[in-house]
């Protein structure tokens, strides 16, 4: 079974911080494993602190969120399954399992944190399947223009917004690229190996590609913006590494137009 790796890196850091991970050997990943003397660092940038779009501290008085359900206009469900809780803190407990951190880290959310990649492709004139990719401003590794979904915010907004604000510099184009919008495939829908990962916060998302068969983005000003710092096309037969569980979005893309 699926077991994650960029969650539990202890050659660097946690991302903007000076915190090192606890070393989770692979099989102590799962939490039916036993390990009685775990006890991880437990961490949150203040970043995250008072945000519209992070939670209170868990056992803040006034926090009393509805936990597995949809609260309010934030997405509380796992498209994982139903997640558990670590018996002390009361913390959601991450699905795939030990990241050797605990707290939230960079996360907003207690549990899942819902993100959409909108993975818009051509093939290029040479014949190649490529992708449109960004570099990231946080650690300058490419990425698919994806983002966090907004709270009340549908999907299908997001993966729109997130593609504007990341690859068109936040201009909406809304009616030269009307077809692109209206031909999405949804690739993937779960979990994801986010470095930012803990052990009671993590990453979800749901991918869609729009391929562009028209050339409708030959008329449209691709340009990085937001927390994109570079853009460019990227061939999916290329060996480059991806961000969090990127590469293998792009494998699906790969095997979803070789059929
Ligand atoms: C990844 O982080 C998701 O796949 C998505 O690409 C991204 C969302 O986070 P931000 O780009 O908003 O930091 O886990
Ligand atoms: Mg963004
Ligand atoms: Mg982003």
């Amino acid at each position: 079974s699926f077991v994650h790796k960029k969650c539990r890196n202890v050659e660097v850091p946690y991302l903007g911080s000076q915190i090192h991970r606890v070393n989770v050997p692979d099989d102590l990943v799962k939490w039916s494993r036993e390990w009685v003397e775990y006890t991880p660092p437990v961490y949150t940038d203040q970043k995250v602190h008072g945000q519209a779009w992070s939670d209170p501290e868990i056992n803040d008085a006034r926090f009393k969120p509805a936990w597995n359900s949809i609260d309010g206009k934030i997405n509380r469900v796992s498209y994982v399954c139903q997640y558990s809780f670590d018996t002390k803190t009361l913390c959601p407990l991450n699905p795939v399992g030990r990241t050797g951190i605990a707290g939230r880290g960079l996360l907003g959310r207690w549990g899942p944190n819902h993100a959409a990649d909108p993975i818009v492709s051509r093939i290029s004139d040479d014949d190649h399947l490529e992708f449109v990719a960004i570099q990231r401003r946080d650690n300058g590794e490419w990425a698919i223009p994806g983002g966090m979904v907004d709270a009340g915010e549908h999907v299908s907004q997001t993966l729109q917004r997130e593609f504007a604000e990341e690859a068109m510099h936040g201009v909406v184009d809304k009616e030269s690229l009307k077809e692109l919008w209206s031909n999405g495939k949804e690739l993937y829908r779960g979990y994801v190996d986010d470095p930012r990962n803990t052990d009671n916060s993590w990453m979800e998302t749901v991918v869609f590609n729009f391929h562009d068969s028209e050339g409708l983005l030959k008329n449209v000003a691709l340009q990085a913006g937001d927390d994109a710092k570079a853009l460019r096309w990227i061939q999916v037969d290329s060996k480059e590494p991806l961000y969090a569980s990127h590469s293998h979005f792009i494998d699906l893309l790969k095997a979803s137009h070789s059929t």
